[in-house]
């Protein structure tokens, strides 16, 4: 594999005029993801082994925990909406400037491969609904059912307690955003989800949208997020993230400032939102509303969960 090192120098002149020089390595591919999703990055990593490419890297992990029944938040056994049916967002970029995406699609388990065809097949970059699932269907993918039996009673379940209205759930997230720096330390982002639980039916979020869930600028680095999409969509907070980075703010600070852009217009101890950034250099940071967000990376083959910081304690 290829590995490249950025040498990071730092001159400070002490009292006898000699030069110090501290020297910091930095080491791609990286792999980052929102939440608990060691299996996805996993399989982003085993993705970069082959091509080395971030965006196949971000695409393979989007696709675990898209076909996986216990993920309640994404794909196959994602939680319906408040009519009973699993609909879902997905948007990928490369490094190239590229986009793709599907929102509302229907009975498809990868929503992210069709995104990644959305980018490469067509002059478009978002297609919905009924659309996005005609297109999905002319480029070979199977219609499914993505209502297993949990989702399905947890629905019911909702259905007695509740008045019929989506609820917004503070704790229970586990939507992907993934982040990568390839071989060649290029940058690609993706996120794929079903949405909020029991939400309203046609309701499209964040992760569909690209500058809100996910932006990248092979200049900068790039940015994804998680927790309540209408608050990243008023804020496009991924597009501002990458934008401070841009002028200057590290990727913890980036995220930070996007964070706070929310606390100090929103009623934020209401929902949950988080993000991550990562850089060029391979620096990353991430940043809550409300404690509990956590994220995973894979650096040198070793992936770990690690708690982010948050504005609330
Ligand atoms: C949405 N941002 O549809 C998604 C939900 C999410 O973890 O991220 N859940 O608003």
């Amino acid at each position: 594999m290829q590995r490249r090192t950025f040498l990071k120098q730092t001159t400070a002149l002490t009292a006898l005029s000699t030069v110090q020089i501290n020297a910091q390595t930095v080491d791609f591919p990286i792999v980052l993801s929102t939440w608990k999703n060691e299996k996805a990055n996993d399989a982003a990593w085993e993705s970069l082994k082959k091509t080395g490419r971030a965006l196949d890297a971000v695409e393979a992990g989007a696709r675990i925990p898209e076909a996986d029944p216990n993920d309640t938040s994404v794909g196959y056994g994602g939680f319906p909406d408040r009519d009973g049916i699993v609909t879902l967002d997905a948007c990928i970029m490369d490094e190239k400037g590229n986009a793709g995406s599907v929102t509302f699609l229907q009975n498809i388990m990868h929503p992210i491969s069709v995104a990644r065809a959305v980018m490469e097949k067509t002059p478009h970059v978002m297609l919905s609904g009924e659309g996005a699932l005609q297109f999905a269907l002319s480029q070979g993918f199977k219609k499914e059912n993505l209502l297993t039996e949990k989702a399905k009673k947890a629905w019911e379940e909702w259905k007695k307690t509740s008045k019929y209205e989506p609820k917004i759930n503070i704790e229970r997230h586990d939507t992907i955003g993934l982040l990568a720096l390839g071989n060649k330390g290029e940058i690609s982002g993706a996120c794929t989800t079903s949405g909020l639980a029991f939400k309203m039916h046609g309701r499209v979020g964040d992760s569909p949208v690209i500058g809100a869930a996910v932006f990248c600028d092979d200049e900068v680095g790039g940015a994804c997020a998680t927790g309540l999409g209408e608050f990243v969509l008023k804020t496009l907070g991924s597009f501002l993230i990458v934008e401070l980075m841009r002028n200057g703010k590290n990727p913890q600070q980036a995220c930070e400032e996007a964070i706070m852009r929310i606390v100090k217009r929103y009623n934020y101890k209401e929902f949950q939102i988080g993000y991550l950034a990562l850089n060029k250099k391979g620096e990353y940071g991430a940043y809550s509303i409300q404690s509990g967000f956590s994220y995973t990376l894979t650096e040198k083959g070793v992936t770990k969960v690690f708690e982010a910081k948050s504005y609330m304690k």
